[in-house]
């Protein structure tokens, strides 16, 4: 078999948001049959179990701009470990969340295996916030200034290196919620911001291409993270903060698609679905549908 084996990691973590449930994600994700439909696309795949994360009612929140900071890195040592191990065994990570400030563990582990990783961040929300900006202490509203090397020295040496990824081989997409500080640092590190705004202006597959582009330009691997609430609510409710006018359902098949195609990507994450919040499982499984696109699903 050519096909890279996978291996899955859950990250039951749901310390990094203010609603109960995102720890349930990876359970939805597997429920919602993951394994078999990849192994029906003609994959080997491992499932890793979970990394274990404390309940937030077992645990000192500790200082409000920055709730439950402790644990967080904690946790995202392991992840971190975990998921570099999976890249030494030339394994594709596949990581279910879980809330985003996971992706702090996940990118740790992955980018020392690159000099020059790429970095796809689907989402609704910029997350680069820091625990000076952030309007809400929640630490997945940070993952990815930590990941750049913006913000407390804990969150940005998870792994013991930073930074994880140079802001020129950054691109995001579907953004329509970002805070005053995040629009700062954004534009002071010139970060490639593919707001709603560009997706309806140029179309998804336009978007795709420039994208792509991008991250695949003097980079010698591309980490997708992407967050279900970079889809409109009404093809994922199931997730925390969801934000109207968001990427559908179609257009977000044809993203995994495009990445797909591009044999860019090298590891990937999918994170915040909380079944607490979903309609019957839905999210879930429209990530599996999702993962499927990534690793080669065709109509034809
Ligand atoms: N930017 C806000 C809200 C938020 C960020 N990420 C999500 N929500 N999912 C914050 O709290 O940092
Ligand atoms: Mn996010
Ligand atoms: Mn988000």
């Amino acid at each position: 078999m050519n096909k890279q084996p996978i291996s899955v990691i859950g990250m039951p973590m749901d310390l990094g948001q203010g609603r109960r449930g995102v720890d349930m994600g990876p359970s939805a994700i597997r429920y919602a049959k993951l394994q078999s439909t990849l192994e029906a696309l003609g994959f080997d795949v491992e499932d890793l179990g979970n990394i274990e994360v404390p309940s937030p009612e077992s645990i000192d929140i500790g200082e409000n701009h920055l709730k439950f900071l402790s644990a967080i890195c904690d946790v995202n040592e392991h992840l971190a470990k975990a998921v570099s191990n999976v890249v030494e065994r030339k394994r594709f990570p596949l990581v279910l969340g879980g809330d985003h400030s996971m992706a702090i563990g996940t990118i740790a582990g992955v980018a020392k295996h690159y000099e020059n990783l790429g970095l796809i961040w689907y989402d609704a929300h910029g997350d680069l916030n820091t625990g000076d900006t952030s309007p809400s202490g929640n630490i997945h509203g940070m993952p990815l200034a930590a990941s750049l090397g913006f913000g407390h020295p804990s969150l940005v040496n998870i792994g013991n290196y930073s930074p994880k990824v140079k802001p020129g081989n950054v691109v995001l997409i579907g953004i329509r919620e970002l805070d005053k500080g995040e629009q700062e640092i954004a534009r002071e590190i010139g970060l490639k911001v593919f707001t709603m705004h560009e997706v309806d202006r140029l179309g998804l597959a336009r978007v795709m291409e420039e994208a792509l582009s991008i991250v695949g330009t003097g980079t010698d691997g591309v980490h997708l993270s992407l967050d279900l609430d970079g889809l409109d609510p009404k093809d994922a409710p199931g997730v925390g903060t969801p934000v109207a006018g968001g990427i559908t359902y179609r257009e977000s098949h044809l993203a995994l698609e495009m990445m797909s195609e591009s044999k860019l990507i090298t590891s990937a994450e999918f994170v915040e679905v909380n079944p607490i919040l979903d309609r019957e499982n839905m999210t879930a499984e429209v990530a599996v549908a999702l993962i499927s696109s990534l690793f080669g699903k065709k109509i034809l």
